[in-house]
């Protein structure tokens, strides 16, 4: 069946039966390709049969379908003509791991970071029918991005709006971990209605009997479903902010998924349904352990285990440093928002149960929550992604910094993270951050220098940003020396007479190896590890450019308002002449995916330094 499907119009002239087949062979599929390269498996595995189904009643491009967070769309990008790009998916030059405009007409809107879809879909909707076009527009999103505030937001608009546009709940119980929150909750209640389903199995019944489903029909329906319904759960929230709720439905039916979004079509304003899936379906393995499943690096299908063993990373560093601070002082508190796993705090949440936080994909809350914690007298620690701490911006302003709360905020997967690509490299927070008064912003050179920044922040009273790349450190370099950690305190790791070299975080490690190169060209090299970008240790910095007249900067991050620029500031703010300075960071642009290896070398070392990864 796959090698028929070129396009959604192949898939449509499939019976049935033949689509359960296809089902088989993407599931298939999408394991090898997945087990070969690493990518998301289990929620793809979980959308095969709804994919399927949506392609099968819509039509793409006029119709729209946005997939919210976009790390499911693997099945849409096989039936919409990218079956055999699948194979380099995530890899540099091949198609990405998450929708993109410039990839397929197909893909009607970017995704990758959680809870935009509802909002976009609104936009479109809107923009449809003020433009007097007819396309359906559909959203597809998860229960754990429905936790996310901005779902929420675009709910209680679209609701409201009356706009026709169509939200298919993909209901899993799970975000990454296990699905958490009062949402949760509530979508368990509708899960196990069973008279829910039986009411659906009915309408169904009686729809099909009825040939041509008219909107008078839809419109009775809809009126008895609204009955019973109130009648077993008194505050149906999806109906009383203005959408017609359908389901739930299995998932893994294609039928009944058909017929569902056959009648969602009838209906004229918004339609949220309610579709429960597995994640990880058809792959038991992954059934069993969703979570381990959701983004994987290559694996052995037979036995789920990992090709490469994975080694300590930063996050792990980050989390094993907590517990034994924690330990020793009560007021320690995490809080994730819902990358328990990813941010290594998974073992902390199993010591200190009651001082573990989870609040669902919703970044902005973590930190307005923190700060709330903070001003009456915890510390909070809040580890998030880099490119994820860029929805809480105003949140670290406004309720952190601006109160001088003692916050300590964690920025994991700073820098290139690789294959995740443009929407998930952590290249900006260094340059957002710089601009907030009152924060201290820090960034390790290597793991232990990680554990002693986190016990400093812990013992200041002020907020605190620590950033530090995903996985692990520089293995060609053994940082032998540690200095005691002080407040905008640099810290010079070797002398030299002819160049600077100032390097913040992981690039402190680069610098040795650039220093090496340099050396072998008769210079002798400074180098400076920053270690604070803020504030900048402007004595030591100073005294060493005097010195040398020649700097070098080198920071994992954009090239504007970084260490560069910092340094460039300085430079000009206390008249130092004659500096020749070079700035190496990240170009003005979005770095698409690729390996950490491979973006580093293109973007950063370029021509002059290529062979620094050798
Ligand atoms: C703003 C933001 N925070 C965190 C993430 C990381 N993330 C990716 S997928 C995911 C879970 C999504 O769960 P759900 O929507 O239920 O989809 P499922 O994978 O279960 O199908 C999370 C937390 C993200 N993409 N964006």
């Amino acid at each position: 069946m796959l090698e028929k499907i070129n396009s959604p119009q192949d898939l449509k002239k499939l019976t049935l039966k033949e689509k359960k087949e296809l089902a088989k062979e993407i599931r298939k599929y999408i394991l090898k390709v997945v087990s070969d390269n690493g990518g998301h498996l289990a929620s793809n595995l979980g959308v095969v049969e709804l994919t399927i189904a949506l392609h099968s009643i819509f039509d793409v491009p006029k119709d729209k379908i946005i997939w919210d967070v976009g790390h499911q769309s693997y099945v849409h990008k096989i039936i919409t003509g990218r079956k055999e790009e699948l194979k380099n998916i995530r890899k540099m030059n091949g198609i990405a791991g998450f929708p993109k405009t410039k990839e397929s007409e197909a893909d009607c809107f970017n995704t990758g970071h959680s809870s935009t879809s509802i909002s976009a879909a609104l936009g479109m909707a809107r923009a449809r029918d003020l433009q007097g076009k007819s396309n359906n527009i559909i959203a597809v999103i998860g229960d754990g991005a429905l936790t996310g505030g901005m779902a929420l937001e675009a709910l209680n608009d679209a609701g409201y709006s009356k706009s026709k546009m169509t939200v298919i709940l993909n209901d899993n119980e799970m975000s990454i971990s296990p699905n958490i929150g009062g949402l949760n909750k509530f979508l368990g209640k509708l899960r196990t209605k069973k008279l829910y389903t039986r009411t659906n199995k009915l309408v169904k019944k009686y729809i099909s009997t009825i040939p041509g489903i008219g909107k008078p029909t839809v419109k009775i329906i809809q009126k008895i479903k609204r009955s019973i319904k109130q009648l077993i759960i008194q505050r149906m929230f999806f109906e009383d902010i203005g959408f017609t709720y359908l389901g739930p439905v299995d998932g893994h039916n294609i039928e009944e998924l058909e017929s569902i979004l056959t009648i969602s079509k009838q209906v004229k304003g918004p339609v949220l349904i309610h579709v429960l899936t597995v994640k990880g379906k058809g792959y038991e393995i992954a059934e069993k352990n969703p979570d381990k499943f959701h983004a994987i690096s290559p694996f052995n299908i037979e036995t789920g285990e990992l090709k490469k063993k994975k080694r300590k990373d930063y996050s792990k560093v980050f989390g094993d440093k907590l517990i034994e601070l924690a330990k020793s002082n009560e007021k320690i508190v995490a809080v994730t928002a819902s990358m328990k796993d990813g941010t290594g705090l998974n073992q902390f949440s199993q010591e200190f149960p009651y001082r573990f936080f989870d609040v669902g994909i919703a970044e902005q809350h973590a930190i307005t929550m923190s700060a709330g914690m903070a001003k009456e007298g915890l510390i909070p620690v809040v580890p998030i992604y880099s490119s994820f701490y860029q929805r809480a911006y105003d949140q670290v302003i406004h309720d952190v910094a601006m109160q001088n709360l003692h916050v300590i905020m964690c920025v994991d997967r700073a820098g290139i993270v690789g294959a995740d690509g443009e929407t998930h490299q952590g290249i900006l927070d260094m340059a957002f951050f710089r601009l907030i008064p009152n924060l201290i912003i820090m960034a390790p050179k290597d793991f232990k220098e990680l554990e002693d920044m986190l016990e400093f922040a812990v013992s200041l009273k002020k907020p605190v940003v620590i950033r530090y790349p995903r996985g692990e450190e520089d293995t060609n370099i053994k940082f032998k020396n540690h200095e005691k950690i002080e407040e905008g305190k640099a810290e010079i790791i070797k002398e030299g007479e002819n160049v600077t070299i100032i390097a913040i975080g992981k690039m402190v490690a680069k610098a040795l190896q650039i220093a090496e190169k340099l050396q072998q060209k008769g210079k002798e090299v400074e180098i400076i590890n920053a270690r604070f970008l803020k504030p900048l240790d402007v004595e030591t910095i100073i005294k060493s450019i005097q010195k040398t007249k020649n700097v070098i900067t080198l920071e994992d991050g954009t090239e504007i308002n970084g260490l560069g620029t910092a340094i460039k500031e300085l430079i000009v703010d206390n008249k130092l002449e004659k500096i020749n300075i070079k700035s190496i960071a990240y170009p003005d642009e979005f770095i698409p995916h690729g390996s950490v290896e491979e973006l580093e070398k293109k973007y950063l070392y370029k021509d002059i330094f290529d062979n620094l990864h050798k």
